[in-house]
């Protein structure tokens, strides 16, 4: 008989991984899963509110705002904002760091969000998702924290994980003991564990990747597609395409079933502090690796709040054979 647990009860198991654990992390996981409720009520009446289609803001990365976009971005600002777990924020919609209300109780930790990755897929029922990375404060002293406590390498969460509003409205999450998701359940208004330590397939059978943006890879990637699309049936080839354009949706899908999505450089597109790191920490502790290519993206020290990194994440094997074609075509060059 399976366990009833919610999400509540869940964390508060992890906090006792915390040493001198005093309640702090489990009030600021509380606040984020309460603005994740609001989101997904939002999200899933968009259709009926007026709150579908644009607004007149451009983001910090020249994007059109979407309402729901700015809707997810005040929640999770207010939630957390006065949760007084914080003591500086950074949001994807926010050019600099998120200073905590006046007023309000400065905390330890650090928070870093995508409010609502994919919200291009809002307007035609593609699941769209909230990614959240949270760091110890590490700047000097109490109080305001800095772009210092931002900066942090993903080694150094203590937590990651995203809610992804889909057919239903799920939240997957890690401290650094697995990785556990837990469904909404809209009549209960409550997260009850339903995937306890997802681990991901050491190989998948499905790529994830803009196949539109050929003309624009480098070498490795280009070879490394036309491999995984070669007729090798005995060596479990081809490989599916499945490419939704949300981030989440695609990540989600193939932490569970297996595989790899790839947004490959020279830059890249995907945000390293809230996108990248946060999937990393989460596909690590399921089994699987994160990569640029060439480096463990954990590994990476930011420079720069927005930083863009190239991702190639899932399957352990998957990725490790991306790299591989990665380390031949480094050899080829220098010889
Ligand atoms: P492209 C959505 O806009 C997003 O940020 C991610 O969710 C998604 O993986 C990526 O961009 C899709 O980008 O260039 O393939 O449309």
């Amino acid at each position: 008989m399976s366990k009833i647990r919610t999400i509540q009860q869940h964390i508060h198991d992890q906090e006792r991984l915390f040493p001198g654990a005093t309640g702090d992390f489990t009030a600021l996981l509380t606040s984020l899963v309460l603005s994740a409720k609001i989101i997904s009520r939002e999200v899933n009446k968009a259709g009926l509110a007026n709150i579908l289609g644009e607004t007149d803001n451009i983001n910090t990365h020249g994007e059109t705002v979407t309402k729901l976009d700015e809707y997810a971005q005040q929640t999770i600002c207010r939630a957390i904002g006065y949760s007084g777990q914080t003591c500086i924020m950074a949001s994807e919609e926010s050019e600099d760091i998120i200073p905590m209300p006046a007023g309000s109780k400065r905390g330890k930790y650090v928070l870093m969000f995508d409010p609502l990755d994919g919200s291009s897929n809002i307007d035609v029922n593609a699941s769209i998702g909230t990614i959240f990375s949270i760091h110890r404060k590490v700047s000097v002293g109490a109080g305001d924290g800095s772009l210092e406590d931002c900066l942090q390498p993903g080694s150094r969460q203590v937590a990651a994980g995203y809610f992804i509003y889909g057919s239903s409205t799920m939240m997957v999450y890690t401290t650094g003991d697995g990785v556990h998701g837990f469904t909404l359940d809209p009549s209960l208004g409550e997260f009850l564990l339903s995937h306890e330590n997802i681990r991901t397939p050491a190989r998948g059978k499905i790529y994830s990747i803009n196949e539109g943006n050929q003309q624009k890879w480098d070498a490795p990637t280009r070879r490394y597609i036309d491999y995984l699309k070669q007729d090798e049936k005995e060596q479990g080839r081809p490989y599916s395409l499945r490419y939704i354009g949300s981030l989440v949706s695609d990540f989600h899908r193939n932490l569970l079933k297996g595989g790899i999505f790839l947004y490959p450089g020279p830059k890249g597109k995907l945000r390293l502090l809230y996108e990248a790191s946060p999937l990393a920490m989460v596909v690590e502790q399921a089994g699987g690796a994160a990569s640029t290519g060439t480096e463990r993206i954990l590994d990476l020290q930011p420079q720069s709040l927005h930083q863009k990194v190239p991702l190639i994440i899932g399957s352990k094997d998957d990725v490790a054979q991306y790299e591989q074609f990665c380390k031949e075509a480094l050899a080829t060059a220098g010889d």
